[in-house]
């Protein structure tokens, strides 16, 4: 693992850190007859699924967005920035573009496509263990018709098709639309990553370093927190539940004894589903906090002592005011 924690000394994110904020940066280093800094927004979009967080995370070398086998994992954009010797490349991980069940649905796609326009770069993720497009694949391949900036089509989980058959999956593919680079690559295994990196950086034009070299998400520690929950109901329950849930912390307490008490509610949607949440004899709650808990003190370097609370907010995630509370920023 490289790179400094997600904003040191446990601050929020800096302000004026959106995709797009082009007046947030401090100005280019490099002076007369060197090379040009070049520095720019990067969208990572693609169905449910496909590896989007994953990849930001291999490419930022830290786990900043939660991954899950779940569809609609992501709800929000998420940034990583990633320094390299004459370049800041900050990458945007996008909610899953796909037909959207509800208000948050919505937002989520909303948000995916507002990306587009606001990027010097789109990587476009699909999954070779698909083999050929479908009807989703099609469908972000129109959208991506209308954008003039440059896409480069990334064929993602190659390690589970055989090495033979991945050059004829991304020829499908790469049929869709027209590209200035195709890399295929394993974001699970870093395959392919680094080269995805250099022409990425190649794409990029002169600009300034947007954030501070120690800055490695937007994303404020709490949201982080609340994202290391949900990863974990993601993982722990099915149907239904994990896309009921929204998690909130309430405040993040540095006790004199060294450890940060963290109260933090879990909503659901109904009374069932707080059932299954909390199990019997609250064997369910107790194992999501222990596993949140430890990814948490990883993350903070601090014993933590996390206190879970379930409630039932009823279809939650078709009121705008409760999508507000629960940081699905537009
Ligand atoms: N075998 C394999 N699995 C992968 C690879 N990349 C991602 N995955 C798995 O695919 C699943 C989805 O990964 P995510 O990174 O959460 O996908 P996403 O595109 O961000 O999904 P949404 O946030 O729902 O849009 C997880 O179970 C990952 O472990 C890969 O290169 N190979
Ligand atoms: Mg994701």
């Amino acid at each position: 693992m490289t790179g400094t924690g997600p904003h040191p000394g446990g601050e929020p994110a800096r302000s004026g850190a959106e995709a797009g904020g082009r007046a947030a940066g401090a100005a280019a280093g490099g002076g007369e007859g060197e090379t040009p800094f070049r520095s720019g927004f990067v969208a990572l979009i693609g169905r449910p699924n496909v590896g989007k967080s994953t990849l930001l995370n291999q490419l930022i070398g830290r786990k900043i967005a939660i991954m899950s086998d779940k569809p609609q994992t992501t709800r929000t954009r998420i940034l990583g920035v990633l320094n390299r010797p004459g370049a800041q490349l900050i990458f945007v991980d996008t909610p899953g573009i796909h037909k959207p069940q509800h208000l948050l649905g919505q937002h989520m796609v909303r948000i995916a496509r507002r990306t587009l326009q606001e990027v010097e770069v789109i990587c476009w993720l699909v999954e070779a263990s698909d083999r050929e497009p479908g009807p989703g694949d099609r469908y972000i391949a129109e959208q991506l018709a209308e954008v003039a900036t440059p896409k480069i089509l990334v064929v993602n989980k190659i390690d589970q098709v055989a090495p033979g058959e991945v050059s004829a999956i991304a020829e499908r593919f790469r049929q869709l639309g027209a590209f200035v680079a195709v890399h295929c690559i394993s974001a699970l295994q870093g395959v392919g990553v680094p080269e995805l990196v250099a022409a990425i950086e190649g794409l990029l034009p002169e600009g300034p370093r947007f954030f501070p070299e120690d800055m490695i998400t937007d994303q404020p520690e709490a949201q982080i927190m609340a994202e290391l929950i949900r990863e974990q109901i993601l993982h722990l329950t099915r149907e239904e539940v994990p896309h009921a849930v929204a998690v909130q912390i309430e405040r993040v307490e540095r006790r004199p004894n060294g450890v940060v008490y963290v109260p933090a509610t879990i909503y659901v949607e109904r009374e069932g589903q707080k059932r299954i949440l909390i199990g019997e004899r609250g064997r369910m709650l107790k194992e999501i906090g222990r596993r949140a808990r430890m990814e948490m003190e990883a993350l903070l370097g601090s014993k933590i002592y996390l206190d879970l609370w379930v409630k039932v907010k009823p279809d939650w995630r078709n009121k705008q005011g409760a999508l507000s509370n629960f940081g699905c920023r537009d």
